[in-house]
């Protein structure tokens, strides 16, 4: 089955590449030549999934891809710190404003976090995903804790700064298999696959 992936964020779609089995093939936006940006209006982490699938359900239906496409899914993830009200959550991305920028954003973290001694946090994930039959969504938590400063040279976005709960490192510390095997992300590809292969 061909299944397109409607994120143009590189790390995300390695990540859930690895995730996949070899029955399904996963293809990226840029296998149907989309390039814009897709704007994430929506107030919840599950609104901006579905927003983006629909975005791409809709837009193949007025541009047909010469590859026939099963079904499209969309991840939207977000940080949610405790001692912030669960923020930055939807507005990770744009956390510490436009244009998006991983770096400026732990930075902003960091000083909101300044002395705060309360520390845990979670990491989400929501796929929305589309087909001609139905609308589903699959989402994965992962609970931890904000470290003092950013540690790790993997991953991505918020990477050095959480602390998976029952580890000391933080997501940029731990080898790539280590951190998909047990991510929010990797959470929700594991209940997408195993929907897919019902
Ligand atoms: P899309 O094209 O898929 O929308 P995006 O990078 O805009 O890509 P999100 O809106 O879901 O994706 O991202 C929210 C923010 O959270 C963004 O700053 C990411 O860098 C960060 N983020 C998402 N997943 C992460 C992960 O596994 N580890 C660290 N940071 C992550």
């Amino acid at each position: 089955m061909n299944l397109l992936f409607a994120s143009s964020n590189k790390n995300k779609i390695k990540e859930v590449q690895a995730l996949m089995p070899a029955h399904i093939k996963l293809l990226g936006l840029s296998d149907i030549n989309f390039t814009e940006e897709i704007a994430e209006t929506a107030a919840t982490i599950e609104g901006n999934a579905k927003l983006k699938a629909e975005f791409i359900w809709n837009y193949l239906k007025e541009h047909p891809s010469e590859i026939k496409i099963d079904a499209v899914f969309a991840d939207d993830s977000g940080l949610e710190v405790e001692a912030l009200n669960w923020a930055p959550g939807v507005y990770s991305a744009r956390y510490a404003g436009e244009p998006k920028n991983d770096e400026a954003n732990n930075k902003k973290l960091l000083t909101e976090l300044k002395l705060q001694t309360k520390r845990n946090a979670q990491f989400k994930t929501v796929i929305a995903f589309i087909n001609k039959n139905s609308y589903q969504q699959f989402e994965g938590i992962i609970k931890g804790a904000m470290a003092y400063e950013p540690r790790g040279k993997d991953g991505f976005g918020y990477d050095p700064l959480f602390i998976p709960q029952g580890y000391r490192s933080t997501f940029a510390e731990l080898d790539f298999e280590t951190k998909n095997s047990i991510s929010h992300r990797g959470i929700a590809v594991k209940k997408l696959v195993e929907y897919l292969s019902l």
